[in-house]
C-alpha cells in the first residue's frame, strides 16, 4: 500500500524498493539451500505481490515443503510508541477466517519480523516475507524474486517439478511483457489509487487502460500472454485482474471500464482462477476488507456490497489449443 515516503512532490505514487534480496539455491552448500520444511512464507491475502508467491507455492506443489501464514486484512497500529500502521497477526485462529497467529516467532506484527531479522532496518514492513526458520531471518521480501526461486530451486522436492513458468525459450518475451504489465497494470492501479493530484492520476489511468486494451487484443488471439502455455507473465497479471472489479475499479478509481466488460480478459481471469491450486490463493473477503480499509482513500471504511463474481463459472478459453 502507500507509506508517506512513497508520495513524490508532484503527488505521484512511487513504490519503494525491497531490501532483503538473498536467494535460496538448490545447491546444498549454499547459504540458503532449498531444504524441505526450512522456509515459511508470510503473506496477506489482500496483497497481489504476496499472492503471486502463494500461487507459485500451490502450482509447484510445495505445500509440504514450505509453510505459510496470512496476517489479518486490515492494517492496525504496529507499536504503541509510534503511529506506524501495518500488517498484524490475529490473536487466535478464529479471529478472522484465513488469518492465523504467527506460528514460528509469536510475532504480533510483520514489523516485528523485520526487527528480528535486522536491528537497523529502516524500510517498509511489507509482505511477502520469505523467512528462514533455521537462521531466523528474512531471506527475501521481493515477490518477483521469490517466484523465480519457487519455480526452479525446489524442483528436487516439488510435487509438480516439471511445471516451468519461466522456460528458457520464453524468458525474454516474459521479461518484456512483465516490464509494461508491472509498470502500467500491477503498479499502475496503485498509481491511480494513491495519486494525490489530478495530473498523475490522469496519466496513470490512461496508461492502465491502454495496457488493458493491449492485453485484451493479445488474448483475443491466444490463450495466454506469451503463447498458448501458462507462464510467469500470466500469474503476474492474474493477481491484479482478480482484484480489479472487487477493489481497484472502485477504491483506486480505475473505473473507465470493468474487467467483466473485457470478454477475453474476463474469461482469461476465470481460466487461471480454475487452474488447480489457484482459487485457494484468492480470498475476496480479505481483499475487500483490506483495500476498503485504507483510511487515506476511504476514511469511513465502508465496504461496497458488490460485485459477487463467480470466477469458477465456465469460460471460453478452451477455444485455443494448448
Ligand atoms: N516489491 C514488493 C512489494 C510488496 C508490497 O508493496 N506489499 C504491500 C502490500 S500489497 C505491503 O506489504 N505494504 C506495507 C507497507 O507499505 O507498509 C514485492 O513485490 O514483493
Amino acid at each position: 500500500m502507500a507509506q508517506p515516503m512513497e508520495i513524490s512532490q508532484s503527488g505521484a505514487f512511487v513504490r519503494a524498493p525491497s531490501v532483503f534480496r538473498n536467494f535460496i539455491s538448490r545447491d546444498p552448500n549454499s547459504q540458503f539451500p532449498a531444504e524441505p520444511g526450512r522456509y515459511h512464507l508470510y503473506i496477506s491475502y489482500l496483497c497481489p505481490w504476496a499472492c503471486r508467491c502463494l500461487a507459485y507455492l500451490k502450482l509447484k506443489g510445495l505445500e509440504k515443503a514450505i509453510s505459510f501464514t496470512s496476517v489479518k486484512p486490515k492494517w492496525e497500529r504496529t507499536k504503541e510508541s509510534d503511529e506506524h500502521m501495518g500488517w498484524v497477526f490475529p490473536a487466535s485462529d478464529t479471529e478472522v477466517a484465513g488469518a492465523e497467529p504467527d506460528p514460528l516467532n509469536g510475532a504480533k506484527t510483520i514489523r516485528e519480523l523485520y526487527d528480528l531479522a535486522s536491528t537497523h532496518y529502516t524500510g517498509k514492513y511489507t509482505v511477502p516475507v520469505l523467512w528462514d526458520k533455521k537462521l531466523k531471518t528474512i531471506v527475501n521480501n521481493e515477490s518477483s524474486e521469490i517466484i523465480r526461486m519457487f519455480n526452479t530451486e525446489f524442483n528436487d522436492i516439488a510435487e509438480n517439478a516439471s511445471l516451468d513458468l519461466y522456460p528458457p525459450h520464453l524468458q525474454s518475451q516474459i521479461d518484456q511483457t512483465n516490464d509494461w504489465i508491472y509498470d502500467k497494470i500491477n503498479n499502475g492501479v496503485y498509481k491511480c489509487g494513491f495519486a494525490r493530484k489530478q495530473e498523475p492520476y490522469d496519466e496513470a489511468v490512461k496508461e492502465l487502460f491502454e495496457a488493458l486494451d493491449k492485453c485484451e487484443e493479445i488474448l483475443s488471439k491466444q490463450r495466454y500472454l506469451c503463447g498458448n502455455t501458462l507462464s510467469e507473465a500470466d500469474i503476474r497479471l492474474f493477481v491484479t485482474l482478480i482484484r480489479f472489479d472487487e477493489a481497484y475499479a472502485v477504491n483506486f478509481k480505475c473505473n473507465k471500464k470493468l474487467l467483466r466488460e473485457y470478454p477475453n480478459l474476463f474469461n482469461y481471469t476465470k481460466d487461471i482462477f480454475q487452474v488447480p491450486g489457484v482459487s485457494s490463493t484468492v480470498n475476496i473477503d480479505h481483499i475487500k476488507r483490506g483495500y476498503y480499509n485504507i483510511a487515506a482513500i476511504n476514511p469511513f471504511g465502508i465496504i461496497p456490497v458488490g460485485p459477487h463474481i463467480d470466477y469458477s463459472s465456465p469460460h471460453d478459453r478452451d477455444r485455443f489449443s494448448t
